[in-house]
């Protein structure tokens, strides 16, 4: 019998690696929040929504302004989900998941002058949960080591209004977004493209499994491979079919890319965790995956240029550090940095605004104020001197001091 070749896209979803850089982002109070991971941290897909009683007017009980990066800038705006009274609202990560790193790991961006509280759930599969407690008070951070074991992967997050405000026109939270802050890349690779039909060798094309291959090497922390298959067929051999593959996944990158042994675990989940409609071949096709997690490498100098200085006319700013990326905000009026350490005692980058005497023809985080900067630090990270420029023009005028707080 002649082989069954099938060749579906690679389900790569918004992966690029600008979206990866760490930035901070606002905390809709004044502050800033940074996400290492960037773009992708935040919420991808709404899963269910139970609009609460009474609930908003109209316009404001949709789920869909949760997803993607905090965005809500004004009033009237509709970039928030409001949730009514007692109103629930579950999402799911994709081209991230949320882990426990030290301190906070989940977000919760919620909008107004007062802060309404919601009960947050975390959930692996989206059928099991755990509460990890409450927003509000002012706090909107949420930490889970207590609650969850090391390098546990969680996918879905449920709030749930406290019922604390039942009046007004926005009865219940308004929620902008939700990111989780321990973060981290998800891969998600269809079999089809991988693997021939039933079968758990590598194909010919490993095109896109090479460009993954480099990335996990890159990072080089922990790696976990899922595999994943519809539900045709008996859970035994769906079982067995998802671990042979992912360990296929798991051999590969050990001989092609010097993953080191120790630092891949295997999962074979079957038919468990469906991602679409198994009632559908196009569904299907879909739950037929392979998953890859990469965690940060927990080991890595994370220190020396992190911290908060005061800056004379900037106000107080703010610095965090991911690997060599950098990202900042300094409180004068909410102004970013983002760049790379080229030295340990030396940052190059960006200084982005709302506004500055000059517009750039072109545009970094969707605003034209913005200019190229160096920070270089003395020896003991107690100072740095700042050289910025507007626009592309080299950073060499000298700006202001900044004395470690
Ligand atoms: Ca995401
Ligand atoms: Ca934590
Ligand atoms: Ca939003």
């Amino acid at each position: 019998m002649k082989p069954i070749f099938i060749t579906i896209q690679l389900l790569l979803i918004s992966f690029s690696l600008s979206a990866q850089i760490g930035r901070t982002y606002p905390d809709g109070h004044g502050g800033r929040v940074f996400f290492p991971f960037g773009d992708i941290s935040f919420a991808d897909e709404v899963v269910e929504f139970q609009v609460g009683d009474p609930g908003p007017i109209e316009g404001y009980g949709i789920p869909e302004p949760i997803l993607g990066i905090p965005d809500y800038t004004g009033d009237f705006e509709k970039k928030y989900t409001t949730l009514g009274y007692g109103g629930s609202l579950t999402i799911k990560f994709t081209d991230n998941i949320l882990y426990d790193i030290p301190g906070p790991d989940l977000y919760i961006f919620e909008i107004g002058p007062d802060v309404e509280p919601v009960e947050v759930h975390i959930s692996k599969n989206g059928n099991d949960w755990i509460n990890v407690g409450k927003t509000g008070g002012g706090l909107s951070e949420v930490d889970i080591s207590e609650y969850v074991n090391e390098s546990d992967i969680f996918r879905y997050v449920k709030i749930v209004d406290v019922k604390d405000g039942k009046s007004g026109r926005w009865p219940g939270a308004d929620v902008d977004a939700i990111g989780a802050i321990g973060s981290s890349i998800n891969f998600q690779l269809s079999s089809s493209v991988l693997f021939d039909f039933g079968k758990a060798t590598l194909g010919e094309d490993k095109t896109e499994l090479k460009s993954i291959g480099e990335k996990v090497s890159e990072i080089n922390g922990l790696t976990v491979i899922e595999g994943y298959t519809d539900n045709v067929g008996s859970q035994e051999s769906n079982i067995d079919l998802s671990k042979r593959r992912a360990e296929e996944i798991r051999s590969y990158l050990i001989n092609n890319h010097n993953i080191d042994e120790g630092k891949i675990k295997v999962y074979a989940f079957g038919e468990k965790n469906p991602v679409a409609d198994n009632t559908t071949e196009e569904g299907r096709s879909k739950n037929r995956r392979v998953e890859i997690i990469v965690f940060p490498n927990e080991n890595e100098e994370r220190k020396g240029v992190v911290g908060t200085w005061d800056a004379g006319k900037w106000g107080d700013l703010h610095i965090y550090r991911y690997g060599d990326k950098i990202a900042g905000w300094y409180e004068s009026d909410g102004g970013e940095i983002v760049g790379e350490l080229t030295d340990p005692y030396t940052i190059e980058g960006k200084w982005v605004e709302n506004g500055s005497r000059k517009e750039c023809d072109s545009y970094v985080y969707d605003r034209n104020h913005w200019g190229s900067l160096k920070l270089k630090f003395s020896k003991d990270y107690s100072t740095f001197t700042m050289f910025w420029g507007y626009c592309d023009s080299p950073a060499d005028e000298k700006g202001l001091e900044g004395v470690k707080k």
